[in-house]
């Protein structure tokens, strides 16, 4: 029988004894979510402005997603890709359709996803590129996060996310991030496949690379029949004001500015809001040249493409074109970045705004190790709005991406309070 929890304190007494200690949460135990509202046990209510990293783009409990979850759990959860199942190929089309690939691989984290496009590029470097057999190279951005599996953290520099989790991949070449002239030179190695970068850098305090870097990258890496893959775990579904961070020739009716910087990636990840975070659900697209190199029983995963997973992810979808997200994010997010360029004028403690869309962060003027970052989340969760440090002195700030003008001025105002209650 489960125990019940009345209070913010029972609940954190239970998950210190008995969960792992993997996480080190903002003191608040939260209860119920709508939209860009969450309330904690004791029913306060606090403005999320972590989105749970991105993943609740469509706001908490988007009801029209509940519905889509709601009716196929009622019916269909998990086959396995032992049989098929009539959710899934109508899912696939949408989705390929959507974001303009021939085919789609499903999986569940976004981990996963990054696992599945490495091992695609690597069977494509063999099997098509004619790479030597286990000489595959695949060039990474330095400060990169792409998840938390063995593979993945061999190619971070965090040594927080590294140490003794060896022995580490071998594969995996790193290269400053913004910086096409680096690209360029690894991009020498016959033995590269790939590249993998994150079209912003989110987890490494929301870096937004030059506004061609995008484009270039994916020219230098198409010259040298290089696979250039776009992790949109993070800046993807509308996130940064556009469907995607990095592809302008997606098919959403014109949902989001087509921009010339923009470019289409060979692999494209994506995780997260793909569901709304109602229900993992990731996945790699690719055409079918790439996509062809998996054959039957050489990839996949038990949940990997379940029709309810994939049921929601439709729904998710919908959301994001029907209530025009990435235009309300690309609105909001520059009337959210001119409001504290105001306060890093006004305010020595913040240093500098930066971010896309409705993804940003403020850096704070205190040193990576300081604690000012994290007091002024606490402040800012007292002053009931929710956001979190990234590392050290950096604060991320990213809203559901259904919330209103209105609903962002106020919480630019109570930003704007505890900015100014920091102020020495
Ligand atoms: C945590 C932040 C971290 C991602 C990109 C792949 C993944 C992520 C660009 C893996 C996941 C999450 C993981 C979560 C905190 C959050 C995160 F950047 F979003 F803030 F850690 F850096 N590619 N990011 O951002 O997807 O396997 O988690 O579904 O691990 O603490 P996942």
């Amino acid at each position: 029988m489960m125990e019940t929890i009345n209070s913010s304190e029972q609940a954190i007494v239970l998950e210190d004894k008995y969960g792992a200690h993997n996480y080190h949460p903002l003191p608040v135990v939260l209860k119920r979510g709508e939209g860009v509202f969450l309330w904690d046990v004791e029913g306060k209510r606090y403005y999320d402005f972590l989105s749970a990293y991105s993943a609740v783009n469509q706001g908490h409990c988007h009801p029209r997603i509940l519905q889509a979850l709601v009716e196929q759990a009622g019916t269909l959860t998990l086959t396995s890709r032992a049989f098929y199942n009539d959710v899934l190929g109508p899912f696939e089309k949408y989705i390929t359709e959507y974001f303009g690939f021939d085919k789609v691989l499903p999986m569940n984290t976004g981990a996963e996803g990054v696992e599945t496009a490495l091992k695609i590029a690597r069977k494509w470097g063999y099997e098509k590129k004619g790479v030597e057999a286990h000489e595959a190279v695949i060039i990474v951005a330095e400060n990169n996060f792409h998840g938390r599996t063995t593979t993945v953290i061999s190619f971070s520099n965090d040594e927080n996310a590294r140490k003794n989790f060896g022995p580490f991949t071998p594969g995996f070449v790193k290269i400053p991030y913004d910086d096409i002239a680096a690209l360029e030179s690894a991009l020498e190695d016959k033995n590269i496949v790939a590249f993998l970068v994150e079209p912003i850098q989110g987890e490494a305090g929301v870096y937004t690379p030059a506004q061609d870097y995008l484009r270039k990258a994916a020219d230098a890496c198409k010259a040298k029949n290089v696979l250039f893959i776009a992790d949109e775990i993070q800046t993807g579904i509308a996130r940064t004001g556009s469907l995607l961070a990095v592809c302008g020739n997606c098919t959403c009716e014109g949902h989001c500015e087509k921009q010339e910087t923009y470019t289409q990636p060979d692999m494209l990840i994506l995780g997260k809001a793909i569901s709304g975070g109602f229900y993992p659900v990731s996945a790699v697209l690719a055409d079918n040249h790439i996509m062809e190199v998996i054959k039957p029983g050489q990839h996949g995963s038990t949940f990997g493409g379940n029709p309810l997973g994939a049921k929601v992810a439709i729904a998710a979808l919908e959301v994001v074109k029907d209530e025009k997200l990435a235009q309300n994010a690309r609105k909001l997010g520059k009337i959210f970045r001119e409001r504290m360029q105001i306060l890093v004028d006004k305010y020595k403690i913040l240093n500098l705004v930066r971010g896309k869309g409705l993804l940003n962060a403020v850096v704070v003027n205190d040193s990576e190790d300081s604690s000012t970052a994290w007091d002024m989340c606490v402040a800012l969760k007292d002053n009931g709005l929710l956001a979190k440090p990234t590392h050290g002195n950096i604060i991320r700030f990213a809203p559901p991406l259904v919330m209103t003008e209105e609903q962002l001025h106020e919480c630019c105002d109570i930003i704007e309070k505890v900015v100014k209650a920091f102020e020495k």
